[in-house]
């Protein structure tokens, strides 16, 4: 029995510990800002809690203030003196707060215009049309061409407005250290901009619950200099063709069991699956495995115990000479 109580005694303090541990991943957390959006963001929750923090700190110094002073003393039996309202001190807890919600107000209004102005800056503001899929995400660069899964590129320093659609349920496209969460709707177009200050790869989530493996799917945004941008998009728009024999076998292999007829690997793609032009450049299989060959075989021969649920079919029987075929023609679809 004492032992439970000590168990549960640190069990906040466990919680708590656990809680500020998720914190911490690099280019996932809105914590570490990359961007103005998320700056935004940032400087208006540090804004909310200094004034949190001082409203909490003068109420209660003056509780315990009253707690102690006013409190009973020894032999002293006399009835207290009966107050009841008082003028002064109604007008100063209106006005306080009226001011604080003020402070707060300015900041709400001009950041919630600044942070909807999806309008394009500029004659060359590109434009991601993104459609959220259980469980994994599609990216259509409609004006280039192409589309691309799971991984989303966009140049540094430049707005960048997305066109938020919804396949199947309701998804919410989220890259913490960039911005805010926008839900992707079926039937609903919605919009978001975002800037990346810096080249890196910044990891997204979907942010609304859609199905068992929604916790899987994960995407990352890839933000680089224009020139090293314009050059990706050159690449997308011819991909890349298989060199070596295995490779090639490959690619047969590929058409022959109607993969392609779920994975695009030249220009738009199907809504399906994520098309696979520069699949080779995925840092992850799925939005959340190693990419290693030993994955790629897995995932190819049963997705289903890897995430629950998901639409691609399952190829356990393929022979293993198919299969390194294979793996050798995913692995040459790269961009440089
Ligand atoms: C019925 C449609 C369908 C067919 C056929 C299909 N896939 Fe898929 N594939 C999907 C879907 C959907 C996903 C995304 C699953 C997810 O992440 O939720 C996917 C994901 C993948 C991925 C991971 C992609 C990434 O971006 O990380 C690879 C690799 C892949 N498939 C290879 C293949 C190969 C090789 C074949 C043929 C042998 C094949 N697929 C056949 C639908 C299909
Ligand atoms: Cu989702």
């Amino acid at each position: 029995m004492e032992n439970w109580k000590s168990v549960l005694r640190f069990l906040p303090l466990t919680l708590l510990a656990l809680l500020l541990a998720g914190c911490g991943e690099e280019n996932l957390t809105a914590l570490d800002p990359k961007g103005p959006q998320s700056q935004w963001l940032y400087d208006y929750m540090i804004l909310s809690l200094v004034i949190m923090i001082f409203v909490a700190v003068v109420v209660f110094s003056i509780f315990f203030i009253i707690l102690f002073k006013f409190r009973r003393k020894p032999g002293d039996d006399a009835y207290p003196k009966q107050v009841h309202g008082s003028t002064a001190l109604e007008i100063t807890w209106t006005v306080i707060p009226i001011i604080l919600l003020a402070i707060l107000a300015v900041p709400t209004i001009t950041g919630s215009f600044m942070l909807a102005d999806t309008e394009p800056e500029g004659d060359h503001t590109v434009t991601i049309k993104v459609t959220g899929h259980q469980f994994w995400w599609q990216f259509d660069y409609e004006d280039e061409g192409f589309t691309a899964g799971q991984d989303v590129y966009i140049p540094v320093g430049e707005k960048v407005v997305f066109e938020l659609h919804g396949q199947d349920v309701i998804h919410s496209f989220w890259v913490p250290a960039l911005g805010g969460k926008v839900d992707t709707i079926p039937g609903i177009t919605n919009h978001l901009w975002l800037q990346a200050d810096e080249p890196g790869i910044f990891k997204g989530k979907c942010a609304e619950l859609c199905g068992p493996e929604h916790a899987l799917m994960d995407f990352k945004l890839i933000a680089l200099e224009r020139d090293e941008y314009d050059a990706w998009v050159a690449g997308m728009q011819e991909p890349p063709e298989p060199q070596e024999a295995l490779a090639q076998q490959g690619r047969e292999v590929f058409e022959n069991n109607g993969c392609l007829g779920c994975h695009a690997v030249n220009g738009m793609g199907t809504a399906s699956g994520p098309a696979l032009n520069n699949f080779a450049n995925r840092k992850t299989i799925a939005g959340y495995l190693d990419f290693t060959d030993e994955n790629l075989e897995a995932w190819i021969r049963d997705p289903e115990s890897l995430k629950q649920g998901n639409n691609m079919l399952a190829y356990p029987d393929m022979s293993e000479e198919d299969m390194t075929a294979l793996i050798a023609y995913l692995r040459s679809l790269s961009i440089e």
